[in-house]
């Protein structure tokens, strides 16, 4: 039988209330009142979370294994130890996050597993989902930080005394992983896999607005991360008269502002940029800011337009005499034409309708990128909301996203 029939045969036991079921699930650990999920990376929801599809890939008859940065690898063995074909994405939420933001993208790979199983196909490469660890980088910064350390393990030596607010280090957090699951098996080899597919939402309008169900992703645009450190003198609020202040606060808002200026200026209209996160000490109605510091999130799908722009932050900084601290950076990434071929094939194959778009997130396969050829496939995001408890796909989108995904996978299983 021709691969193509046998990928479509995958792709037609992909079914639609196990799928819904599994996002549901996954759901629970970390569930807020609001719909939404809060399940910040290595906590103790995200262990429970993590168990709980331990067990779902051992009920799939596949192995699981582990690497130094807890991300775990769900494998579905092959005919020949042949590179792994792999997908995946991540667990670990925004604090005010959605059901689907990484973990549609790990759940549409078990439901691609288990659509193998009921199919009975057996493929000539293993197929492995991964669970990369800390991918959104809010409670460990940088970003992508499981899939970094995956494709370069030596960052584990700088990532493990990073800090969470609350002063807990990686280490002690992979620590606390490790007690949980002290049987799990290291995956050891880090040999490239033949390819990776990452499926996942859109997080914005673009296919909603085209009123198209599936987008391949020709890449991501670059990403750069920096806490900006004000310094102030903590005083009385109401005896200290205005010109003796030095007051962080007014210092951090002048910054603010001429980063901001400088970020419209330089990208234009393909300008993202956010000041999300402040921190202000000692944070008292009535005492002038001793410290304030502030993270600048700035994206651009242009190099030259990320490097002017961390040009024109240091000489800011330097001028209001602040400390800017970069926290993380990529570049803008093209992903493999010959994934993003076989993507489309399968798009094809089902008679689905696809855009070509770059993403305006980051996600874990900009890492894997480096590691082998790799791709991504976009379903839409309903409003294009994310990073909200609001998010949300229709069914059928997130359905025929598996559907697509189980189609290519399969055959590159079969290369
Ligand atoms: O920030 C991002 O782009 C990703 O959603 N973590
Ligand atoms: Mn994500
Ligand atoms: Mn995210």
């Amino acid at each position: 039988m021709m691969h193509d029939d046998i990928a479509r045969q995958v792709a037609d036991r992909v079914n639609a209330a196990r799928l819904i079921e599994s996002i549901d699930a996954l759901a629970a650990f970390g569930a807020r009142d609001d719909g939404g999920v809060n399940r910040p990376a290595l906590g103790e929801r995200d262990i429970e979370a993590r168990r709980f599809l331990i067990e779902r890939a051992r009920a799939l008859g596949c192995s699981v294994s582990v690497d130094a940065c807890a991300n775990l690898f769900i494998r579905r063995d092959g005919d020949t130890a042949l590179a792994p074909v792999m997908t995946g994405s991540h667990i670990d939420t925004q604090p005010t996050g959605g059901k689907l933001d990484g973990c549609y993208g790990v759940l549409a790979g078990f439901e691609v597993l288990a659509a193998l199983n009921d199919a009975n196909v057996r493929t000539r490469r293993p197929l492995e989902v991964a669970i990369w660890t800390n991918e959104e980088g809010t409670r460990f910064s940088p970003g992508a930080m499981g899939s970094s350390a995956f494709v370069e393990p030596s960052r584990m030596t700088r990532y493990a005394d990073v800090r969470d607010v609350d002063g807990v280090t990686l280490r002690a957090a992979l620590d606390a992983h490790h007690a949980a699951f002290p049987e799990l098996g290291a995956r050891g080899s880090h040999d490239a896999a033949h390819a990776f597919v990452e499926l996942h939402i859109e997080q914005g309008p673009q296919l909603e607005n085209a009123g198209v169900p599936l987008a391949v992703v020709s890449g991501i645009q670059g990403v750069r991360w920096y806490a900006l450190h004000c310094a102030g003198t903590a005083a009385h609020a109401g005896t200290t008269p205005m010109p003796l202040r030095r007051d962080a606060m007014t210092l951090a808002i002048a910054l603010h502002r001429e980063l901001d200026g400088v970020a419209h200026e330089l990208g234009r209209d393909d300008t993202r940029v956010t000041f999300g996160r402040w921190n202000v000490e000692p944070n008292s109605i009535n005492t002038i800011p001793s410290a304030v510091t502030f993270i600048v999130d700035f994206r651009h799908p242009d190099a030259r337009v990320l490097a002017a722009f961390d040009e024109r932050a240091h000489a800011i900084a330097q001028r209001h005499g602040a400390r800017l601290e970069a926290l993380f950076s990529h570049a803008p990434v093209a992903f493999d034409a010959a994934v993003l071929s076989r993507i489309d094939d399968a798009c094809r194959a089902l008679d689905a309708n696809a855009l070509h778009l770059t993403s305006g997130a980051f996600h874990d396969a900009m890492y894997l990128a480096q590691h082998c050829a790799s791709g991504m496939l976009f379903v839409p995001s309903r409003g294009g909301i994310s990073h909200n408890p609001a998010e949300a796909t229709d069914a059928g989108h997130l359905v025929l996203g598996a559907r697509v995904l189980a189609h290519c996978l399969t055959t590159l299983c079969n290369d």
